[in-house]
């Protein structure tokens, strides 16, 4: 019952051309559908949907929505209800609003972030089947992305002015769709200012997480890799195709994930992120990062601030 997983983000893309060969070569993607419109549709080798990211042609880069898979069509009237008496106005869009895809309930977090909650999206299965797969199939490219992992949102924070985005996003993900803290950064005086939190639906340690910045926009997207060894290929696969690294591979304090952070032709950041680092269970406790370790928690080895990684996104 309710939300399971992540299940697309729809990005924008100023050049078609070069954001297909980077989600391809680079992340191992394949386009499995491309509309009238232009827009185009890929899937990791490891998924069995018919797509987890749409490009869509632009003239600026970010996302346009974050959309997550429920278990039930019926989910979508049940948490329909639960936003909408939490003050959350909603829209139930047909079936056919996407293709291959059922209806979708649309609505926009706190932060101005537009969210879809869909129960049906095409099967076309993995690239191994079902049938005594193969661990990995035979024309794996780039990295090999395995899936989309999570997405990580910028979201308005100015507690000058009482405003806290991360906090009222939150409260919708934990109180309307079942979603659970793993983890948290508390900053200012007694650690009273929510200003990052990690929140999972499933077992691992965030399927999103919300951190506040100046204005709310998109941090950036992330595909699932097995091991630490598949992030040094992957960085490999990065410097081949003279892709932007931003942050070469290291581990975080939070999630303990091990990271690389690079960015698309148009600007958009992507991560590839291995390691389950922990069975996230909804009953754990919440873990803390306090103001004075905030940088550990994210960059793990050096706990040096990185600026440019927490001001620069779409
Ligand atoms: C992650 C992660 C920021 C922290 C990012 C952490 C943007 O991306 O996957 O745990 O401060
Ligand atoms: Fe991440």
């Amino acid at each position: 019952m309710g939300v399971m997983r992540i299940g697309h983000v729809s990005l924008k893309v100023m050049d078609m051309e070069a954001a297909v060969r980077h989600y391809e070569q680079v992340l191992g993607m394949k386009t499995t559908m491309v509309d009238k419109a232009g827009n185009v549709y890929l899937k990791c080798w490891d998924e069995w949907d018919r797509y987890s990211l749409v490009l869509t042609p632009s003239d600026s880069a970010g996302m346009n929505h974050v959309a997550f898979k429920v278990r039930d069509d019926s989910d979508l009237e049940m948490l329909q209800q639960r936003l909408e008496k939490h003050g959350i106005s909603t829209a139930l869009l047909p079936e056919g609003t996407l293709p291959s895809t059922g209806r979708m309930l649309q609505f926009q977090l706190p932060s101005g972030h537009d969210v879809r909650l869909y129960a049906m999206k095409e099967y076309v299965g993995t690239d191994v089947g079902i049938t005594n797969p193969d661990p990995w199939p035979d024309d794996i490219r780039g990295a090999g992305a395995h899936w989309l992992d999570h997405a990580l949102l910028m979201c308005e924070l100015n507690p000058a002015d009482g405003i806290n985005t991360v906090e009222e996003n939150t409260r919708v993900f934990t109180e309307c769709l079942g979603f659970f803290v793993t983890e948290q950064i508390c900053v200012g005086p007694g650690g009273e200012v929510r200003a990052a939190c990690w929140l999972s639906v499933s077992n691992t340690p965030h399927d999103i997480a919300f951190v506040g910045g100046p204005k709310s926009g998109l941090h950036h997207l992330a595909f699932f890799l097995d091991s630490w060894h598949d992030v040094l290929k992957a960085a490999d696969v990065m410097a081949k195709k003279q892709v932007k690294i931003d942050v070469a591979p290291t581990r975080h304090g939070i999630t303990r994930g091990e990271t690389i952070y690079f960015f698309d032709p148009s600007g958009n950041r992507n991560e590839t992120f291995a390691g389950l680092g922990y069975l996230a269970q909804p009953d754990r406790p919440v873990t803390t990062w306090t103001e004075d370790k905030l940088w550990n928690g994210i960059f793990y080895h050096t706990g040096e601030a990185v600026p440019s990684f927490t001001d620069v996104y779409t």
